[in-house]
């Protein structure tokens, strides 16, 4: 029989993926989940033939010209693949996947619990009932802000974005979207396309950052582009945290131009600007979008269908 594959598996991944990788593969595993410096997993990468990584292996082009010649294939546990520079890897001959679609319905789950904590007061109330300070009803106690009736503007109308859509409508919001292509109607629905972000902002009670983070992207949702958002938005993001500008957003929120935010996603997460911590009208989750059972065995089981179909020589499901 053909050996196996050699991979290297940098984080520590659900126990059906690693007993998966482990049995079709001759899988160098990271069970301490420590994360590793680049110099480290570069050379545990060594005689590898395939790399499964996460966002937290950046995957520079500098990266790239030091990756042994044997890694053939590198498959990153995401959908998002700004740690990568896919130009590079390609340029180096070698083929890179992600983890597209598989998480969209827990993302958007993530998407309207953020919304709805943020419209709804969600950390106030929190804190009132944890910390023993609240003392009973009253007619103005943390009102919040209706969603029905209101308009939704979704940032990116990808998967993710039009799962959320989906739900966006059991909530009795009206869909706005901005993408850089209009959606086919099947697809659109009664959604209505905005051919600019500026346009979209224009009309968004709610707006839900649902773009990956590109040079184009990157630090769009800036002053001006709150500006343009009707008074006492509400903010959402589960996408990347470096398409909004930090100082923008928290300014908005401390004068009350934006009235709240939900935000799952922060540049330079794990740290986070820590002003976010004291402001009450931020409902804040740490990077929870595709975390659940089903999703993340399913991202995992992606990444494998991809291995096994480049060391079968055949076509990856979803080569970038
Ligand atoms: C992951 C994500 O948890 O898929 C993505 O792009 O942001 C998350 O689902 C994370 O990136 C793990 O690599």
């Amino acid at each position: 029989m053909a050996s196996k594959p050699s991979l290297l598996v940098t984080r520590r991944m659900p126990d059906a993926v690693t007993a998966r990788a482990s049995r079709d593969y001759d899988a160098e595993l990271n069970p301490d989940d420590r994360i590793m410096p680049q110099d480290e997993w570069l050379a545990k990468a060594e005689g590898k033939d395939g790399l499964m990584i996460c966002s937290s292996e950046k995957v520079t082009a500098e990266a790239v010209a030091r990756l042994p010649g044997s890694v053939k294939i590198i498959s990153t546990f995401s959908v998002g693949h700004e740690h990568i520079d896919i130009e590079a890897v390609k340029a180096s001959g070698r083929t890179v996947t992600n983890t597209p679609d598989v998480l969209n319905e827990a993302v958007a789950d993530i998407a309207m619990l953020c919304l709805l904590g943020a419209a709804r007061r969600a950390h106030e109330g929190q804190t009132l009932v944890r910390q023993g300070e609240w003392n009973g009803w009253y007619s103005t106690m943390l009102l919040g802000k209706d969603l029905t009736g209101a308009r939704l503007g979704i940032l990116g109308m990808g998967g993710i974005g039009q799962a959320i859509a989906r739900r966006a409508r059991g909530f009795g919001l009206a869909v706005h979207y901005h993408n850089r292509t209009r959606l086919a109607p099947e697809l659109e629905g009664d959604a209505i396309y905005h051919d600019s972000a500026e346009g979209l902002a224009a009309v968004a009670d709610f707006l839900s950052v649902s773009c990956p983070s590109t040079d184009e992207t990157r630090g769009m949702v800036d002053a001006d582009f709150i500006a343009a958002l009707p008074p006492g938005a509400v903010l959402v993001n589960t996408a990347r945290g470096d398409i909004v500008d930090d100082d923008a957003v928290i300014e908005a929120l401390q004068s009350g131009r934006l009235r709240a935010a939900g935000l799952d996603v922060f540049k330079g997460e794990p740290a986070l600007d820590v002003r976010y911590r004291s402001l009450p009208n931020v409902f804040l989750l740490p990077h929870l979008g595709s975390a659940t059972d089903n999703t993340r065995d399913a991202m995992g089981f992606c990444c494998l269908d991809n291995l096994d179909a480049f060391f079968a020589g055949k076509a990856c499901p979803t080569a970038l």
